[in-house]
């Protein structure tokens, strides 16, 4: 029932805080991107959990593409989350989110317009080597794989060309954080529980080995910031490994 499924993430209560329902997938890193930026806001949320193998029917009157995430702000306090009105302000698209709650909430904006353009360049930047995370994900997982290297060494090019060394250094988070963050860290974790399962046995141990690279040094240094972040981890939820381990076998089964 739609009403068990809505969870209300209190971190701060105001009465005219406007009404904002979170549509999203806890095994969606881009739905994750959308509830780092309200933890980190502060706000109050409720969510809406959409159950990507089996969506439900009025979904599409949420978002259109049915994908998530996508957040209804400043929603009617009696609305039913799965009647929006053709008024109702919905927004889908992660990235867009992330900066409509930047612009809402002050908290995780960006210091100025310089740093808020740079934030989005290097989030644009990780785009290719979350591909080639995936292209790899989805291979059998041997270091004599083309999509081993393809992966490690986009890892490289992003870490030399790209990542700002105050990112890696500042106590501070901000929005390429929020962007970046979900994909970063969701590297380690599948490997550590091995939720690719790729029937090459040693993939795991050779790509903890290969991110030991001289040349990653500073992208772990950031990855364990990012990995130590209560927005980021509070908000990850461990059911979200299941449901990434059969996405992939089902992704690998519609490959081959
Ligand atoms: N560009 C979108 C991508 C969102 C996306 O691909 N979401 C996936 C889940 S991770 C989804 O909803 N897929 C629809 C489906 O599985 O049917 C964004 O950044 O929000």
């Amino acid at each position: 029932m739609l009403s068990t499924s809505i969870r209300r993430q209190a971190q701060t209560s105001s009465k005219m805080a406007p009404r904002i329902i979170l549509y999203s997938a806890d095994v969606c890193p881009f739905a994750h991107r959308a509830r780092i930026a309200l933890a980190a806001s502060g706000a109050e949320y409720e969510t809406v959990e959409i159950d990507l193998q089996n969506k439900p029917e009025w979904y599409p009157k949420v978002n259109p593409a049915s994908k998530v995430p996508a957040i209804w702000y400043d929603a009617p306090k009696d609305a039913d989350p799965s009647k929006p009105s053709k008024e109702a302000f919905i927004l889908p698209e992660s990235g867009l989110i992330v900066n409509f709650l930047a612009d809402v909430f002050p908290q995780i904006a960006d210091k100025d317009p310089l740093q808020k353009a740079r934030a989005a360049f290097v989030a644009s930047q990780y785009e290719p080597v979350f591909g080639a995370w995936f292209a790899y994900v989805r291979s059998d997982g041997g270091k004599d794989q083309k999509e081993f290297g393809d992966f490690i060494q986009a890892l490289k090019d992003f870490t030399e060309k790209y990542l700002p060394d105050e990112y890696v250094e500042s106590k501070g988070f901000n929005t390429a954080d929020i962007l970046m963050g979900p994909m970063i860290t969701q590297m380690n974790i599948w490997i550590e529980k091995n939720i690719a399962d790729w029937p090459n046995k040693s993939a795991g141990p050779d790509l903890k080995e290969a991110l030991k690279a001289p040349e990653l040094e500073k992208f772990m240094k950031y990855h364990d910031k990012l990995a130590n972040w209560s927005a980021l981890t509070s908000t990850r939820k461990d059911t979200s490994f299941k449901g990434a381990s059969a996405k992939v076998k089902s992704m690998r089964e519609s490959k081959h």
